[in-house]
């Protein structure tokens, strides 16, 4: 029955994910035995479109009795049921997918043939998948952690995956060494633990010993690794690729992500909190986004260089632990990806969906970038290990929305059935058998000279110059948090000479950052640098890195909390959510009970979260409208106390009428320009739009 009626219920919201029932169904005419309901539910049949009559027990010899071998129905439903999980990605388990589309709204046609990226106003349908990197699929989705962005495009000539992060760029400079450095971030393998976290021994060991990693230790230690929402990330392609055009010319490109929503990072500790108060925080905000017809947006851009530009770099842009400063080679918008259409299932979708960015379309090609050279091999193997045969291009969410067609036949789960004796070319006995053509993909023609060997250019030995433009171009509060982050994760590892050795790179860094580490973490000496592999250059800082230039003014996809109880004004309450409203936020009403709370007027409200499951970590910014009865009720509510402490602590706009101010005293929140009279609606949605950074030294010591 129970299942039953989901069925139902979710055909009735997305009637596309009926076909396969509706084939069940076609399938077996006579069992009505279940249907007796409403008529409306498919007949429930074993995998074989037998009908069941009973789906609660099983075969047995008697009441009493034995289980009966013969019971075909049970065998069939069990042995599925313990084949549902297929392996977990090793890396980027845990992700939210999304359906979607692209618009090129400026042609690249003197760079590429690619027709995604010339056909100006046509829109490409594509799946793109957000994701953590380190914990297992079922790990919180809010650790502090690199965001993978993969974006499978169905191109009219093929399948183009754009397997990128939210961060431009990487840990290391050759692909041999991805599986130690994994090993190390991943839960350290005698004891399980921790889960989808880098601050333990094993990953700053690795790190400490790992030079070139240093430029990616500091965009993770700051405020990017704890996005507000997925829906706030920007997405690099992180590698070099190159753009081909019709005479054969070459160019370089990067690609970018920029969220039409702005940048926005959590508070850490308003991020630990929300692991607790919502595991799945990404995954539902951007489910209730997609549900609520606020489609998410991302500008796509590019930088397009050519090599005696890229000669004359300070730094090598084959090398993944490099970015190009924006500063340098501006971005160039072209287009825009919408996201507008939620999966009708998550395991075949967001589970099954096979990114390789081996995956490429003629007028797009690979650079020489060592790391991407790795990855062309890697992920067309995992994904054979994941989904078991090489026919996965099979799934619907893989399979090319153009016609695809060769002479590969066969293997585990092939579905299609190809008809006719040739599956060989050339052949001369067929003459529809599909053959190459001119307009098909060819590689950038490149000259390679030199010796072979395992050798890494000069030319990538600086692995402290771009840590520390990175470093210098943050404002001060972005710095502190950094510096704090780096305290954190050290703090958690227990071998000392692994502190040493991190503060003697950070020495080079910045030798202030390194002060106040060394500081947190209550070193006796100062330890030495460790010898630099080339000289540390002072290059321009790029404001561009920084996260706080990149807020935007709006409430737009953001939550604002109103907590209220028995006694509560009705009229300010439906002010400040009108207005919120208006402003594009979400509003959610909190209240002690979820039911309906009596205001003053008698009149009753319903409330959308109950207050011990709905703390303020949850919402952007939060009103706290209160009778005196009502705060009389609350303040023996640690909940409640809570809900407005952890609101000035995390930087948040708070707006109070005389009950709220008074719940404040109780909790011994203190006042600034921050903390805003709720009947000052206008001062409270522009404060609500930010956070209160010059509030953070009086709440929290930062390193
Ligand atoms: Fe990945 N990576 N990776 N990676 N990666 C995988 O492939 C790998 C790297 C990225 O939502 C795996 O299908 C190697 C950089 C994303 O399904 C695996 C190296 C970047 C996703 C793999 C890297 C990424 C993956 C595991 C070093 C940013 C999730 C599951 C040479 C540009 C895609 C899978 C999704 C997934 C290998 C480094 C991004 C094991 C060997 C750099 C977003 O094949």
């Amino acid at each position: 029955m129970g299942k039953a009626k989901s069925t139902s219920q979710s055909s009735k919201r997305k009637p596309e994910a009926q076909s396969s029932t509706n084939t069940h169904s076609q399938l077996t005419t006579a069992g009505e035995l279940h249907q007796t309901v409403d008529g409306e539910h498919a007949t429930l049949t074993t995998n074989q479109g037998v009908p069941i009559s009973d789906n609660q027990n099983s075969l047995r010899a008697n009441p009493h009795g034995p289980t009966l071998l013969e019971d075909f129905i049970l065998r069939d439903k069990i042995t599925h049921f313990d084949h549902e999980r297929i392996p977990e990605r090793i890396v980027h388990a845990r992700g939210t997918g999304v359906h979607g589309f692209f618009e090129l709204t400026s042609s690249l046609k003197d760079y590429t043939t690619a027709r995604i990226l010339t056909e100006v106003g046509e829109r490409t349908p594509l799946f793109t998948r957000l994701s953590t990197v380190t914990g297992g699929s079922g790990s919180i989705d809010t650790p502090r952690d690199v965001r993978g962005f993969a974006v499978k495009f169905y191109t009219k000539e093929g399948n183009w995956d754009l397997v990128g992060n939210n961060i431009p760029v990487f840990f290391i400079q050759d692909a041999i060494k991805f599986p130690d450095l994994i090993h190390a971030v991943k839960m350290e393998p005698d004891r399980g633990f921790p889960q989808a976290a880098t601050a333990h021994d094993t990953f700053w060991d690795y790190i400490s010993l790992t030079p070139e990693s240093m430029h990616m230790v500091m965009w993770i230690m700051s405020d990017r690794t704890i996005p507000r929402s997925l829906r706030m990330i920007e997405g690099f392609g992180v590698h070099s690729y190159r753009l081909i055009n019709e005479s054969g010319k070459s160019t370089f490109v990067k690609f970018h992500w920029r969220p039409k929503l702005g940048l926005q990072s959590t508070i850490w500790d308003e991020t630990v909190k929300i692991s607790g108060a919502d595991p799945d925080y990404h995954r539902r905000d951007m489910f209730e986004a997609i549900e609520s017809g606020n489609f998410p947006e991302w500008e796509f851009a590019v930088q397009l260089f050519t090599q005696e530009e890229a000669d004359q770099f300070p730094f090598d842009h084959l090398d993944p632990t490099k970015l190009i400063p924006e500063e340098l080679v501006p971005l160039k918008v072209i287009g825009r990806m919408v996201l507008d259409r939620w999966p009708n299932n998550f395991f075949a979708e967001t589970e099954q969906v096979a990114y390789c960015p081996s995956h490429i379309v003629p007028g797009i090609d690979f650079s020489n970038d060592p790391l991407l050279q790795g990855r062309l091999l890697s992920y067309h193997d995992t994904q054979l290990l994941r989904l078991g045969t090489p026919n996965f291009h099979q799934i619907p969410i893989n399979a090319p929305k153009c016609p695809f067609n060769n002479h590969q036949r066969d293997g585990q789960m092939q579905m299609e059935q190809p008809v006719g004796r040739v599956a060989y070319e050339p052949n001369s006995l067929s003459e529809t058998s599909p053959r190459e053509t001119p307009a098909g993909f060819h590689s950038a023609v490149v000259t390679e000279t030199g010796d072979k060997g395992r050798i890494r250019a000069e030319s990538f030995a600086d692995h402290y110059s771009q840590a520390r433009q990175f470093y210098l171009s943050q404002t001060a509060y972005e710095q502190a948090h950094i510096a704090s982050a780096l305290v954190f994760e050290l703090s958690k590892v227990e071998h000392v000479h692994i502190h040493k050795a991190m503060v003697g790179h950070l020495r080079h860094i910045e030798e202030d950052l390194a002060k106040r580490v060394a500081a947190g973490l209550a070193l006796e000496q100062m330890p030495d640098k460790p010898e630099a592999a080339a000289p540390v250059q002072q290059l321009d800082p790029s404001p561009a890195v920084q996260i706080i230039g990149k807020m935007k003014d709006t409430l737009k996809g953001r939550a604002v909390g109103i907590l209220i109880a028995d006694g509560s004004d009705g009229m300010i309450i439906k002010k400040i959510k009108d207005a919120a409203t208006k402003a594009g936020a979400t509003v959610k009403i909190i209240a002690p009970k979820i039911g309906g709370i009596r205001l003053a007027d008698s009149s009753i409200l319903k409330s959308d979260g109950q207050l011990a499951g709905s703390p303020s970590v949850l919402f952007d910014a939060v009103a706290v409208i209160l009778s005196s009865e009502g705060v009389k009720a609350l303040s023996k509510e640690s909940a409640a106390i809570d809900f407005v402490r952890d609101a000035f602590g995390h930087l948040k706009a708070i707006a109070v009428d005389k009950g709220g101010q008074e719940l404040l005293k109780l909790a011994k929140v203190g006042k600034d320009a921050g903390v805003v009279e709720a009947d000052d609606i206008d001062t409270f949605i522009a404060a609500a739009k930010i956070r209160q950074w010059d509030r953070e030294k009086f709440v929290r010591t930062l390193a």
